[in-house]
């Protein structure tokens, strides 16, 4: 039976092409900032953000924590929106790592209403906790790949700034934003004292995520790297694959983009699923699937016996992602599965 695999764009396995540019890859040892490669791809990071600097570093989560700590100090506030991957998805990291409590607020569509930022932000007063730190999400997984606009991001930068808080994007799939909206990493960078990016979702590296800003913040979070046993030492090799997927997975993202969309049509043209297609906008569907009187458990449980796997997100809604190696024939295969099963 074919087997298509949609639950997470982390899925992605590097081609042959680019294992043989990983094994090429000159090595060093990293925590004495002697690899290349790793350098290499830290500098390349440096251009497409402008920032002064940057540091490779394992995961996501890895880059959001060290990025949290260098931030804040203990007993301060962490403004977020409250389906955001560092509240929901970070195994209460910050509280553990930090000792900051995150203060989320809901958001549409993942982005933050001003006036609900503004009323957040604690008075300075020996009773509240400091306001240090705004983490913003683009694109915005939980609402289902969903890109934060530009203008949206711009009040909230320059309303951080002159309340001196710093302002943090997770931008996971911040590549994908970017293909989206034809904004360059530039321009989103430019409004953030620091950025995470992966490697490892869309783009299609094995390993690797990236954080940068200021000098100074970087010399700080480095700190923190070390802290959480973050040094990778010749982890060049994952640094080419990082390299290798920005030179050349990069662009190919609209294709997961358009496949996403075809999805979410034929969903939502099913009258057991509804797909809120205002949400769909990079490569993530989110579908409600109340309407069949199944749980999000059971459909996908249906699905699984199929050959089809997505991820039950809520109790009631399931996610599917598309990534390099899903094919137009997978989606085709889905889509006529979905049909026959649940007609
Ligand atoms: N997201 C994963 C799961 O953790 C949910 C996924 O399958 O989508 N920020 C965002 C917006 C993310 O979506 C993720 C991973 C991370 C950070 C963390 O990245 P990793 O998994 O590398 O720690």
């Amino acid at each position: 039976m074919k087997l298509v695999d949609l639950r997470s764009d982390t899925l992605t396995k590097p081609t042959q092409a680019m294992r043989e540019f990983m094994l090429k890859a000159e090595v060093g040892d990293d925590v004495f900032a002697e690899d290349p490669t790793i350098n290499a791809l830290q500098e390349k990071m440096m251009e497409l953000t402008v920032k002064e600097a940057a540091l490779f570093v394992p995961s996501g989560t890895h880059a959001n924590q060290i990025a949290l700590n260098a931030h804040t100090n203990p007993g301060n506030e962490v403004i977020c929106e409250d389906r955001c991957h560092i509240y929901n998805y970070e195994a209460g990291a910050p509280a553990m790592l930090s000792g900051v409590q995150l203060h989320p607020i809901p958001g549409q569509y993942g982005i933050l209403d001003f006036e609900d930022v503004v009323n957040a932000i604690r008075p300075t007063d020996h009773h509240f906790a400091q306001t240090t730190l705004i983490c913003l999400e683009n694109t915005h997984n939980r609402w289902g790949g969903t890109v934060y606009p530009i203008d949206e991001i711009k009040i909230i930068s320059k309303l951080a700034a002159s309340h001196s808080i710093k302002l943090h994007l997770d931008g996971a799939r911040l590549w994908n934003a970017s293909i989206a909206s034809g904004i360059s990493l530039h321009e989103y960078a430019s409004y953030f004292d620091s950025v995470s990016l992966c490697f490892s979702k869309g783009l299609g590296a094995p390993v690797g995520s990236i954080l940068v800003g200021d000098r100074d913040f970087i010399n700080h979070a480095h700190y923190y790297r070390k802290v959480y046993g973050g040094g990778m030492r010749q982890a060049g090799i994952l640094a080419a694959g990082a390299i290798y997927a920005i030179d050349n997975q990069w662009e190919r993202l609209k294709d997961d983009h358009e496949r996403t969309t075809k999805l979410a049509m034929a969903f939502n043209s099913h009258e057991g699923f509804v797909v809120n297609l205002k949400t769909v906008q990079t490569n993530i569907v989110i579908i409600d699937v109340s309407l069949t009187g199944m749980t999000a458990q059971q459909v996908t449980d249906e699905l699984d016996e199929n050959g089809i796997k997505v991820l039950p997100f809520t109790k009631t809604r399931i996610r599917a992602i598309t990534y390099l190696g899903i094919t137009d024939d997978d989606i085709k295969y889905t889509i006529e599965t979905v049909n026959r099963i649940f007609n």
